[in-house]
């Protein structure tokens, strides 16, 4: 069997990067609303992350930014004129429709898709879904975008198949791998793919939350459908309302897998014995582990609080043991910090911590965990990937200078009314198609 491994794409964090305020149910978000925002120090941020994965010998990709503002967009609500004027008019009678054309959250890869491996599918192929995010409307705009540009990373045919978005109105809400965990022995092995859904859309009614729960289960469904999965390698298991309530508006808040390891906050499920009881049925004879960290010890409101679970669980060639990549925020919060220095004396496969500085991105509920998309490949696939989204000390030190040139320091609510940001941004996208050898890529380039 030819060596399989699990890249992370990471999502790089665009110029336009600021704190609108606009996904309810995401705490940080809420809370951080109108707060000055650095997008050069947010950007840096994010591709040492990716370094570090590169230099821990990881395979590490990336995912370029969308172009934002989108001005598609606020044409469709209406707005005409030239760019600058679509913008003015936008900022004048809908400034709350202008921040979400200028939302810079297609940096959160984890969202971008759900993906199964070649080793789950009936075709033997990788499947991509681009996630629809129709919870929120800023992050609905950008499933075509998302599309295109796995379209361009993973070009062939014979190994790599794209799907559409899920279609659905109010229906079919589907969130990408920020609901998707995967339990295997090795990456190169069928595995059980474990989707995680808040809610029913056609089924019985929801009990009433606090907060909406964004991923339908009927979605989820859907996806398990496309993309070929076996019956009995599926489990779907469902969020605990608590949780949703408590802020923890994806599942990859309170939980994070790699091989045959679920770490969890024990309340993250609404039934967790069924989900344990499905998942050693569809996984066979070898033991996983699910490592549940009791209430007790982090309560579900320090658990959100440091992201300590929005972790990459990850390893390390040459390391003996996985280690989490985790945010800084679950150093500095000392029940955490005392539970994950426990945590790596016991008898679990998790023996090492590292942690990163992304607080620019965990400002708007974003953490390690949510920067990135796990894609399986085995040597074949891994060979057809275009070469030019592999990280590598020469992309991350270009991509870096690009970076110190074309990004502001800070940006502010009524800095979106700039037309200058507009144009900055156009400039820099198109230097980066460039540095990618896209061509014209964005739309923007093709008018
Ligand atoms: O969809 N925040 C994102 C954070 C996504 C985190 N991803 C995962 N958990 N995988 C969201 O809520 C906030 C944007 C703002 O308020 O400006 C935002 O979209």
């Amino acid at each position: 069997m030819s060596h399989t491994v699990e890249m992370n794409f990471d999502g790089l964090i665009g110029n336009t990067h600021n704190y609108a305020g606009l996904s309810q149910g995401n705490l940080a978000s809420t809370n951080n609303a109108k707060l000055l925002s650095h997008p050069r120090r947010a950007a840096k941020e994010g591709l040492a992350k990716m370094y570090r994965m590169h230099q821990l010998g990881l395979k590490q990709g990336i995912l370029i930014p969308q172009e934002r503002p989108h001005i598609p967009t606020l044409r469709q609500m209406g707005f005409s004129g030239t760019d600058q004027a679509v913008i003015e008019k936008a900022h004048k009678s809908a400034p709350g429709l202008l921040a979400m054309c200028y939302s810079a959250s297609s940096m959160w890869a984890a969202n971008a898709a759900t993906v199964s491996p070649s080793s789950d599918t009936n075709d033997g192929r990788v499947h991509f879904t681009p996630a629809n995010l129709k919870s929120m409307f800023h992050r609905s705009i950008e499933h075509n975008m998302t599309s295109n540009i796995l379209k361009v990373i993973f070009n062939n045919d014979d190994h790599f198949c794209h799907h559409d978005a899920l279609p659905g109105g109010i229906h079919l809400g589907d969130e990408g791998a920020a609901n998707h965990n995967r339990l295997c022995t090795e990456y190169g092995e069928q595995g059980v793919e474990l989707f995680v859904y808040g809610r029913h859309d056609f089924g019985p009614s929801n009990t009433a939350s606090r907060f909406p729960a964004r991923q339908s289960l009927e979605a989820s469904m859907a996806i398990a459908r496309k993309h070929g999965l076996s019956s009995n390698k599926v489990v779907m298991a469902c969020q605990s309302s608590q949780v949703i309530d408590a802020g923890g508006f994806h599942n990859d808040v309170v939980s994070v897998s790699n091989k045959n390891v679920l770490f969890m906050h024990e309340l993250a499920f609404a039934d967790k014995a069924s989900l344990f009881e499905q998942v050693k049925s569809a996984y066979g004879e070898q033991p996983v582990h699910f490592i549940q960290v009791p209430e007790q010890r982090v309560s579900l409101d320090n658990a959100i609080k440091s992201y300590l679970f929005n972790s990459q669980l990850v390893e390390i060639p040459g390391r003996e043991g996985m280690t989490l990549i985790l945010p800084m925020e679950s150093q500095e919060n000392k029940s955490v910090y005392r539970y994950l220095l426990e945590l790596i004396e016991q008898d679990t496969p998790i023996k090492h911590l590292e942690f990163v500085d992304v607080r620019q991105s965990m400002r708007n509920g974003g953490g390690p965990a949510c920067l990135r998309l796990r894609v399986v490949l085995n040597e074949q696939e891994l060979a057809q990937v275009n070469p030019s989204f592999m990280v590598t000390d020469e992309l991350f030190s270009t991509l870096n200078t690009w970076v110190d040139k074309h990004y502001r320091d800070e940006l502010c609510s009524d800095d979106l009314a700039d037309p200058d940001l507009l144009f900055e941004s156009r400039i820099a996208l198109d230097e980066l198609t460039k540095i990618m050898k896209l061509g014209s890529f964005y739309e923007f380039q093709q008018v």
